[in-house]
C-alpha cells in the first residue's frame, strides 16, 4: 500500500469523513479555470505552452480581490499577508503536499422555531469543531511522523493561513458551491474543513468538479443579499459575520440589515440550507456534533438575562463562545425586538 494510501486511511480511521491529497504546484502550473475547478491546461501538453495559473495564483487573486473590495470588514486577520494565506509553501517551507479532511457535522434535528426562540446555525449545535478536529489532527501527524521520520508538517482547523476550502475542492472530496461553501456529493454542505501540510511528496487526487451548473438557490435565498455574485460572499452583509465576528465594543449591525435578522442569533444557514446536494446528507455519528437542547430551542427571554459568568460555563466548549457575551446579548435582544408582535383576542383581553 502506498504511503498516501495508508496516511487516508489513518485519517479515516481518526474519524475524518472524508479525506484528500492536493499537489502544491508552485505559480508556474499550468491549468485553467473551469466554474470553481481548476484543471490542466490542455495545451500544457505542448512545448511552448504558456504557465496560466496555480492553485495559490488563483486563491492569492480572489483573495485580493475580495480584500480590496473591503468584504472582509472588520476581520483585519484575514487582510495581513495575503500572499502567504494562499500559498502553502509560504506557510511550511519546502511544502509539497496538502491533505486536507472533513468532518460531517449534520445533525437529523429541526430547529424548534416556535416564537420566542432564537435559532442557532447547525455547526454550532453541539462541540466546537476546531478542537474536535485538531486533537485528531495532531494525532495524524503522529502517525505520519511515525511512518516517514523525515517529514515535516503543520496542521490547522481555521485556525492558520490556509485557504481551506480551495484545498479541499483540489484534492476532491467537494467543490466550492455558489454560496462559496465546499459541497459534497456525499455530505451536502455540512462538513467541517482541515488540513496537515507537509513536505512529503504525495500522490494528488483528481480535483472535485463543480455540480452547481444553473443553480442559484443559494444565491436566490440569502436574506442579506450577501452573495454578491456566484462563489463571492460579502461577508459585511452576511449574518454569519454581524452575529459572530462584529462583536468588538463599539461594533454596530447596520441599522438596514437589523430587521433581516429575525430570529438567527448566532449563524445562519439559509443558504447551505436550500442545496439540492443535502437531499442525500446523512447524520454525523461523532457524539461531540449531537445538538445540546439549548441550541435548539434557545429560548430568547431566558438567553437574555444571562450573565457573563453563566455564558462562559454554558457556551465553554460552544463555538458560541467566539460572539462574546456582549455580542450575544445584542443579537439576543435584536432577535427579541423583531419577535413578532403577539396577537391579542380582545374579547379574552375584556374577560380579565
Ligand atoms: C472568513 C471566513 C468566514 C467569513 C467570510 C465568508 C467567506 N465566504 O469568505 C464569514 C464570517 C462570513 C463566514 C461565514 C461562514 N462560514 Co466561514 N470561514 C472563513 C474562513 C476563516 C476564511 C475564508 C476565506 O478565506 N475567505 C476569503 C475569500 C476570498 O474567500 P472565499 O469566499 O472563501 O472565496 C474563495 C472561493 O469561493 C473561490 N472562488 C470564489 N469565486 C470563484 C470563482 C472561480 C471561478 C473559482 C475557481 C474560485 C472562486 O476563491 C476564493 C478563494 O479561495 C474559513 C476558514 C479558512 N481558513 O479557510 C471559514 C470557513 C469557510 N467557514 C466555514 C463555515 C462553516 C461558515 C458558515 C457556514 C458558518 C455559519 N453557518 O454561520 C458561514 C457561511 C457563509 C458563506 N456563505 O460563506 C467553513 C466552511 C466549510 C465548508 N464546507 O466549506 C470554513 C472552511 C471553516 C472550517 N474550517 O470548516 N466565514
Ligand atoms: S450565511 Fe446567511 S447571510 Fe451569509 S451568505 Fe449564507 S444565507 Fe446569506
Ligand atoms: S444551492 Fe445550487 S448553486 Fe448553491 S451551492 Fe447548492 S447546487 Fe450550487
Amino acid at each position: 500500500m502506498s504511503l498516501s494510501t495508508t496516511i487516508k486511511e489513518e485519517a479515516r480511521a481518526l474519524g475524518f469523513d472524508a479525506v484528500g491529497i492536493s499537489r502544491v504546484e508552485d505559480d508556474g502550473a499550468r491549468c485553467e479555470v473551469q466554474g470553481s475547478r481548476l484543471t490542466e491546461h490542455p495545451e500544457s501538453q505542448t512545448s511552448n505552452f504558456e504557465p496560466r495559473t496555480s492553485l495559490p495564483w488563483l486563491l492569492r487573486t480572489r483573495l485580493s480581490e475580495w480584500l480590496r473590495r473591503g468584504y472582509h470588514g472588520t476581520m483585519g486577520w484575514i487582510a495581513r499577508e495575503p500572499a502567504r494565506r494562499a500559498d502553502p509553501q509560504a506557510v511550511l517551507n519546502g511544502c509539497l503536499s496538502v491533505i486536507s479532511v472533513g468532518m460531517n457535522y449534520y445533525a437529523d434535528r429541526r430547529p424548534d422555531e416556535r416564537p420566542g426562540n432564537g435559532r442557532i446555525a447547525r455547526y454550532a449545535w453541539g462541540e466546537d469543531y476546531h478542537g474536535v478536529l485538531q486533537a485528531r489532527l495532531e494525532q495524524l501527524e503522529n502517525r505520519i511522523k511515525s511512518l516517514a521520520p523525515e517529514a515535516a508538517t503543520r496542521s490547522y482547523v481555521d485556525t492558520g493561513p490556509v485557504m481551506e476550502k480551495g484545498w479541499a475542492q483540489q484534492a476532491g472530496f467537494g467543490w466550492i458551491g455558489k454560496h462559496s461553501n465546499l459541497v459534497s456529493t456525499r455530505y451536502g454542505s455540512w462538513l467541517v474543513l482541515g488540513e496537515v501540510l507537509t513536505t512529503l511528496d504525495l500522490e494528488p487526487d483528481e480535483p472535485a468538479a463543480d455540480l452547481c451548473g444553473s443553480c442559484t438557490l443559494c444565491i436566490k435565498a440569502c436574506p442579506t443579499g450577501a452573495i454578491t455574485e456566484p462563489y463571492v460572499v460579502d461577508a459585511r452583509r452576511c449574518i454569519s459575520y454581524l452575529t459572530i465576528e462584529l462583536h468588538k465594543p463599539g461594533d454596530e449591525i447596520p441599522a438596514d440589515l437589523a430587521p433581516k435578522l429575525g430570529n438567527r442569533i448566532f449563524g445562519c444557514d439559509d443558504c447551505l440550507d436550500v442545496c439540492p446536494y443535502n437531499v442525500n446528507a446523512t447524520p454525523s455519528a461523532e457524539p461531540a456534533f449531537q445538538p445540546t437542547a439549548t441550541s435548539l430551542a434557545p429560548d430568547l427571554e431566558q438567553l437574555a438575562g444571562m450573565d457573563d459568568r453563566t455564558f462562559a460555563s454554558t457556551f465553554r466548549k460552544s463555538p458560541i463562545r467566539r460572539a462574546k457575551h456582549a455580542g450575544f446579548m445584542r443579537n439576543v435582544r435584536l432577535a427579541l425586538h423583531h419577535l413578532p408582535v403577539p396577537f391579542t383576542d380582545p374579547s379574552v383581553a375584556t374577560k380579565t
